[in-house]
């Protein structure tokens, strides 16, 4: 390989927070015991390969504005990427990547020609993987970028495109089962509509149950272990995505009869476009047993877009690890972060240091969240704000067989005249803030 693209760079370790180091975390200590599990083994960290060496600085009022040292047009510029990607893992530390087929490997003239340039990237890929321990999170198809998908993937009008589609899909799950990756995502890209004139809601959606069944049966023909997750976002770049929200979701696997085969890789930044708060998808999703991953960039309060930013609010993140923790953590998912550094930032040791600061944030949340836990006050107050339902005469009313009737006269028998009781919300938020 040519020279280092973090030049002198040196790998990144724990140095605690006292450290001037801008190059050290100061709070991620990979081995360090959180309430029985390696901070490493809560967080599973991974990099994108999209934002990190696919983009380029473009957005869309302007042109790159990074100079990197490989090309996305040829297999020779797709070797010299990986080389880069392999050197910013081991850099890192981070145990895990993700990427898309088109992130790895130029399309070339037909589908073919990508089939074979993926498959010689998976070789390329499972040889660093071997030789420096990292490993894939996730592996999925890129469905958005290609004008054939301007008008969706699998719930496109054409039917040679849900067809060209479903080959892609089958060949980045090939290349994710064959790297033991631990999971496959799908996200809609352009899985909506721009307008409801011209679109028939019924037949689009039916066209996606089909092909997400489709890919069901494949994991399954092939053995693939891994988890298939579904990521929601509400809009952008259509208008109006189908994949809204973990709610919207949850009731689309429900209706194909796919709630017990996918699970889903929830994102900050989407749910603030869904105007919910982070940890309402988390909690949502916790509570119906579907959390599988998450994509752990958050977005700019005022611009309204998906601006795919580090992590930098360890307060904000607190209530979202706390329900993580409460179901036992994310593996096999873990935190990918589908961040990108800014437009302007366009020294490589700045890819470096967006990975350092979002990962210190995860980990401060995951202490604070660890202490709430350990504490019990919180715990406690939730589980008394409840405990009126541990007696036998309220868990009777949840059976099979009771009745309004037999409520109705027991209400009555009994004389009950419920007194409202605080919902002591500043106390759990203040307890909350105690231990950041
Ligand atoms: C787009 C987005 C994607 C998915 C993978 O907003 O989050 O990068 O994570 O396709
Ligand atoms: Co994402």
């Amino acid at each position: 390989m040519s020279k280092p693209f973090f030049g002198d760079i040196k790998p990144v370790k724990y140095e605690g927070p006292k450290s001037d180091n801008p190059y050290a975390f100061r709070h991620y200590d990979p081995k360090k015991l959180v309430m029985g599990k390696t901070m490493a083994d809560w967080l599973r960290p991974a990099v994108c390969y999209w934002h990190n060496f696919a983009w380029l600085g473009t957005d869309m009022f302007g042109a790159p504005t990074f100079e990197r040292p490989w090309d996305g047009e040829t297999m020779k510029g797709a070797r010299a990427k990986a080389d880069v990607a392999f050197e910013m893992f081991t850099t890192l530390g981070f145990p895990f990547f993700a990427f898309h087929d088109r992130d790895v490997v130029p399309e070339g003239a037909n589908l073919a020609e990508f089939g074979k340039n993926l498959a010689e990237m998976t070789d390329i890929f499972a040889k660093k993987m071997h030789e420096t321990g990292v490993k894939l999170l996730w592996g999925t198809a890129n469905l958005f970028s290609h004008p054939r998908y301007m008008s969706g993937a699998a719930t496109n009008p054409d039917p040679d495109v849900f067809a060209y589609a479903a080959a892609q899909v089958k060949n980045v799950l090939d290349a994710t089962h064959k790297l033991g990756g631990a999971n496959y995502v799908l996200w809609g890209g352009r899985e909506g509509y721009e307008t409801l004139l011209n679109t028939d809601l019924r037949r689009e959606q039916e066209q996606a149950g089909r092909f997400l069944s489709m890919v069901v049966d494949y994991k399954h023909k092939i053995g693939f272990k891994g988890v298939l997750l579904v990521e929601p976002k509400p809009q952008e770049p259509t208008k109006h995505q189908y994949d809204f929200d973990a709610a919207t979701v949850f009731g689309f696997l429900q209706r194909f009869g796919l709630e017990r085969e996918v699970k889903l890789n929830l994102e900050v930044g989407h749910a603030v476009l869904a105007h919910h708060s982070f940890e309402h998808e988390i909690a949502l999703a916790s509570s119906l047993g579907m959390l599988g991953s998450i994509d752990a960039n958050r977005n700019d309060y005022q611009s309204g877009w998906d601006t795919d930013q580090f992590p930098n609010n360890a307060a904000e993140l607190v209530p979202a690890l706390y329900f993580i923790l409460k179901q036992g953590g994310l593996a096999p998912g873990g935190f990918n972060f589908d961040s990108k550094v800014r437009r302007q930032s366009i020294d490589p040791g700045d890819l470096l240091l967006g990975h350092i600061g979002g990962i210190d944030v995860c980990a401060a949340a995951l202490v604070a969240a660890a202490h709430l836990i350990e504490d019990g006050k919180f715990d406690a107050a939730r589980a008394e704000r409840y405990a009126g339902w541990d007696k036998p005469s309220a868990q009777a009313m949840l059976k099979k067989g009771a009745t309004l009737e037999e409520i109705a006269a027991r209400v009555a028998r009994e004389k009950i005249d419920p007194k409202p009781r605080s919902g002591r919300q500043e106390f759990y938020e203040n307890l909350l803030n105690r231990y950041l």
